[in-house]
């Protein structure tokens, strides 16, 4: 048996899990939201990451049904916590590409009852890059509907910075490729890491500067103007258990 048949029995089985990493505002700390991050606990090969099986996933078009699952459960998850706490969803590009995704979202937040305003969904170039015309549609009617749409992986990508400006994202999330630079003995890796950020808060969204692991980074991305940051300097990925004692802890 192969990672592919384990694929479609897991979903099934109940082996998937969320863990959810708070992004929090830059100049108070305060939690904005979560990132919902899959994990998959294989039988017998253990934790398997989402590197190793969202391609595959992709490729065999488990994806939707997946993303389906992930989408349901995040925003069933989001709706025991405060209002104002938003729950961010990753999509690939099969998912993006998909005749239901629109249904999906509408059919998962009627279900839960959580308010468009709180889900944002990340998504990277390569969605935007293959056809952008279609693309630019999608992306206008999940606006439309009042969620927010996230560029993630900032930075990494191909396109054009003219064409980025076109597409109607309401937040650019740096990669942290470029915010651990910030920290880097290199002058000339830390000031192209610097001019990236520089760059994504010049676009006027809000900007969160993801993989944050020390004060130095921080205090240079509040420097910067970034909005939100997100890394292991202040949580890492936790199950949703954590989050609601973590909340009620008033964090
Ligand atoms: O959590 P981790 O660092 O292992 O995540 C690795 C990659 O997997 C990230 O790029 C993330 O965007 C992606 N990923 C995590 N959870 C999901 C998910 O629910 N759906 C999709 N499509 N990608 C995910
Ligand atoms: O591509 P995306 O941004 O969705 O990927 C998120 C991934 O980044 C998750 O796998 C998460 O576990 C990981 N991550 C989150 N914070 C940090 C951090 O501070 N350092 C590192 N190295 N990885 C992080
Ligand atoms: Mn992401
Ligand atoms: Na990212």
């Amino acid at each position: 048996r192969n990672l592919e048949h384990d694929m479609r029995d897991a979903l099934a089985d109940r082996q998937f899990e969320l863990h959810y990493q708070p992004f929090v505002s830059a100049a108070t700390g305060e939690t904005r939201g979560f990132e919902a991050l899959l994990r998959w606990h294989h039988p017998q090969r253990g934790l398997v990451t989402p590197s190793e099986f969202i391609p595959l996933a992709e490729e065999t078009g488990l994806i939707v049904p997946l993303g389906e699952w992930v989408l349901r459960t995040a925003c069933a998850e989001a709706a025991n916590w405060p209002a104002h706490v938003r729950i961010a969803i990753n999509l690939s590009p099969a998912q993006f590409r998909s005749k239901e995704l629109v249904a999906v979202i509408v059919g998962a937040l009627a279900s839960s009852g959580v308010a468009p305003h709180r889900l944002e969904l990340e998504v990277t170039e390569t969605v935007i890059m293959h056809d952008s015309e279609a693309a630019f549609a999608v992306l206008g009617q999940l606006r439309e509907l009042g969620v927010r749409v996230a560029l993630d992986d900032f930075g990494t990508g191909y396109s054009s910075l003219s064409f980025l400006q076109r597409f109607p994202f309401d937040k650019i999330k740096i990669d942290r490729s470029f915010v651990s630079e910030l920290s880097s003995p290199s002058a000339e890796a830390h000031h192209l890491a610097r001019a990236v950020v520089r760059f994504a808060v010049s676009l006027g969204k809000i900007t969160t500067a993801e993989g944050v692991e020390t004060k130095e980074q921080l205090d240079i991305l509040r420097e910067e103007g970034c909005v939100e940051t997100q890394g292991y300097y202040f949580s890492r990925p936790m199950p949703a258990s954590s989050i609601t004692s973590m909340l009620r802890r008033g964090a």
